[in-house]
């Protein structure tokens, strides 16, 4: 066994719950990032330089010349997050570079996520805050803050894969009648248990739901999947939901859209250009905005963890990785 794969030097490019950076500590020949300040270009470079295992997140930008440059002793890249839209996985193919991410942890709290913006949205939960925090607020009236009621709306889920499925199931709960638009139907039994109805034409089912929810991976076939022609298909009382990535939806355009009412609202945890967002969506009024939290709970960062610390292990024995992304997958 080389010398490496004993005690393998693993760069961590974020800051990570106490424990987890502990028992990495145990196991690998690790370097933490204490300021949890993200890794600009050089550093990056210079991570990928000299570790065998790199740990990044959502935050850092693994472009093809970055995964091009890296040393010869870069063998894994163990992504902290299920989402591998910024790390290039052609690249890491070319210089035999294994890529493994964190799926199945974070579903729940993605679905909940997508349930709290499906609920927060229609009934003006932003609105009513801000309404009561400004000092403004008169007191009940009948017509006060009125908004949408969800149950007997019919939700349209963009990409059925674990988390569409938990949403569908939450969604059910609440009343909603579940329809999906994804690349395979599901199978019968699954799509029977969920009473879901399959789109095969995306643009048929956006011109039939009351709210749409975002939840496919941000690929190149997704890139800008919700475009200015797209989001017209919406009835102008729909609203949008996305808690996948910020990218698949054209933000300029949707700003756009919710000034002119041409949809009603829409509920975002995932912005085209974090940490920036787009003046107008901010500006917007039937609008919920989140920082990406949609995984952010301590079980399911811990989770993560486990994932990422696992991957590194299986690697290290010389076996393939539980969680190794394959092109082509996503
Ligand atoms: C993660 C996410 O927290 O896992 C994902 O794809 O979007 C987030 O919820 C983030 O990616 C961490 O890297």
């Amino acid at each position: 066994m080389p010398e490496t794969r004993k005690r393998p030097k693993v760069i961590v490019t974020r800051r990570l719950p106490e424990t987890l950076e502990t028992r990495m500590a145990e196991l690998f020949d690790v370097e933490l990032n204490f300021t949890d300040e993200a890794f600009d270009r050089a550093r990056l470079a210079d991570a990928m330089a000299r570790a065998d295992v790199l740990v990044p997140t959502v935050t850092d930008d693994l472009d093809a010349e970055l995964i091009g440059g890296a040393g010869e002793r870069l063998k894994l890249i163990a992504n902290f997050g299920a989402g591998v839209d910024h790390i290039d996985l052609q690249a890491a193919r070319a210089k035999n570079i294994v890529v493994t991410n964190t799926p199945g942890v974070l579903t729940d709290d993605t679905a909940d996520m997508v349930m709290s913006l499906i609920l927060s949205v229609p009934r003006r939960f932003s609105e009513g805050e801000k309404l009561l925090r400004s000092g403004e607020w008169k007191g009940w009236s009948p017509c006060g803050m009125l908004g949408h009621r969800i149950t007997g709306k019919r939700l349209g889920i963009i990409g059925m894969g674990r988390i569409g499925q938990a949403v569908a199931q939450r969604a059910r709960a609440f009343g909603l009648t579940v329809h999906y638009h994804n690349r395979r139907r599901l199978p019968e039994a699954v799509e029977a248990a969920l009473e879901a109805t399959y789109w095969p034409s995306l643009d048929a089912m956006l011109g039939r739901v009351d709210i749409v929810s975002i939840n496919c991976p941000h690929t190149p076939e997704t890139h800008h999947l919700l475009n200015a022609e797209r989001l017209r298909l919406l009835q102008r009382h729909a609203y949008l939901i996305n808690t996948a990535r910020g990218e698949i939806v054209d933000e300029a355009a949707l700003a756009a859209a919710l000034a002119r009412d041409d949809i009603a609202g829409a509920g975002l945890d995932v912005f085209e250009h974090e940490p920036a967002v787009h003046p107008d969506l901010l500006a917007a009024k039937h609008v919920v905005l989140v920082p990406h939290m949609g995984s952010a709970t301590f079980e399911g960062r811990l989770a993560m963890g486990e994932k990422v610390t696992t991957n590194i292990r299986v690697w290290m024995d010389g076996h393939r990785p539980p969680d190794q992304v394959l092109e082509g997958w996503v």
